[in-house]
């Protein structure tokens, strides 16, 4: 960073830039979107007010999968293809390392280079900031502002590890599951309720000596997601191959997410989703605020070491505990 002072963009020339498309703007939004700051907070906030409603749509693909199954290698190939044909796409990578180590350290791979070196493309590492699952409000809130800024479509980079690809449910319409041939008999771990969550599956990494047990493991899923109960009424999910590696396959991927597009579309239940989506936003908005309330609240932070420790001690039930800190909240 150079010494210079920067100058602070005001809110107008934030909308405005934002959504003329200039990225050094829109990362900065975000920058201010993440931080935790109150006066970030408000600034971000009145810059998404004034986004939200740019009527820019866009198609919202969330992108999980165990550790090493090749998501930012398919993300970034599935990118290029995209952006070959003119589409812009943003990529929002969430690190988990991030919540530790306060940085964005992510490996070469989730760099993304290729695709980061395309005018069309926006990729951008979000810290998952000790939030359960790695991802937070936040995400969805540096989609809505990627949306204004007219890119097309939002890839979201989740390990599927817990409860990730259960938020990321609540902020994509399109949820894609990269598994790795192999026995499909124990699902490879990956939880049910994971698979209940997606619309489609690409086993990935179909190439080389892989390619026969990738077919195997194509039918396996495919009785697996049979067995499942729909998702959304009337989209059967697909199994497809991908080698992210090779490019193979990522057209199908692609030409499949626009089908379900079309039919959620017609249906109605895009749309609907949506909504839902604004709902869950508002709350979980709503949630984090209070939380962070009253926690700061005076008589709630002088009570809570006394608490802890009388409940630690077994002096306190932790129940008796939880009332006495909600007694002090409202004699606030
Ligand atoms: N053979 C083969 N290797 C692949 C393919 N896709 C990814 N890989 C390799 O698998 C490794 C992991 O790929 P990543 O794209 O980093 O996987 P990821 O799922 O993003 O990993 P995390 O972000 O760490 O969870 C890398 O060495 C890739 O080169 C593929 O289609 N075929
Ligand atoms: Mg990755």
């Amino acid at each position: 960073m150079s010494g210079r002072q920067r100058h602070e963009p005001t809110i107008e020339e934030f909308v405005e830039g934002i959504k003329r498309g200039e990225r050094h703007l829109l990362s900065r939004a975000i920058t201010l979107v993440e931080s935790s700051r109150p006066e970030h907070e408000r600034l971000a906030h009145q810059i998404l007010d004034r986004c939200i409603g740019s009527g820019r749509s866009s198609i919202r693909v969330g992108v999980t999968g165990a550790p090493g199954a090749g998501k930012s290698t398919f993300i970034e190939a599935l990118g290029l293809h995209l952006a070959s044909v003119g589409k812009k796409v943003a990529v929002l990578a969430i690190d988990p390392s991030s919540s530790r180590s306060k940085g964005s350290i992510l490996g070469d791979k989730s760099r993304m280079e290729k695709l980061a070196a395309r005018p069309e493309a926006f990729i951008r590492p979000t810290p998952s900031s000790g939030y359960l699952g790695g991802t937070s409000p936040r995400t969805h809130e540096t989609i809505l502002l990627c949306e204004a800024a007219g890119y097309e479509i939002i890839i979201v980079e989740t390990v599927g590890v817990g409860q990730s690809e259960i938020v990321v449910n609540s902020m994509v319409d399109f949820i894609l599951l990269l598994m790795l041939p192999g026995s499909g008999d124990e699902l490879q771990g990956i939880k049910r309720g994971i698979m209940e969550i997606a619309d489609a599956i690409a086993i990935n990494k179909a190439d080389g000596d892989r390619q026969k047990i990738a077919e195997v493991s194509k039918g396996d899923f495919e009785s697996a997601l049979r067995l499942l109960p729909e998702k959304h009424p009337g989209w059967e999910r697909k199994v497809l191959l991908t080698s992210a590696l090779e490019s193979a396959g990522i057209h199908e991927v692609w030409q499949n997410i626009e089908a379900f597009a079309s039919a959620m579309h017609e249906s109605g239940e895009w749309a609907a989703q949506r909504r839902e989506q604004l709902r869950h936003l508002l709350h979980a908005i709503a949630e984090d605020r209070l939380k962070r309330e009253f926690y700061n609240t005076p008589p709630v932070k002088a009570a809570t070491q006394r608490i802890e420790q009388q409940v630690l001690s077994g002096k306190l039930s932790p129940f008796t505990g939880a009332l006495e800190l909600l007694e002090a909240f409202r004699e606030k």
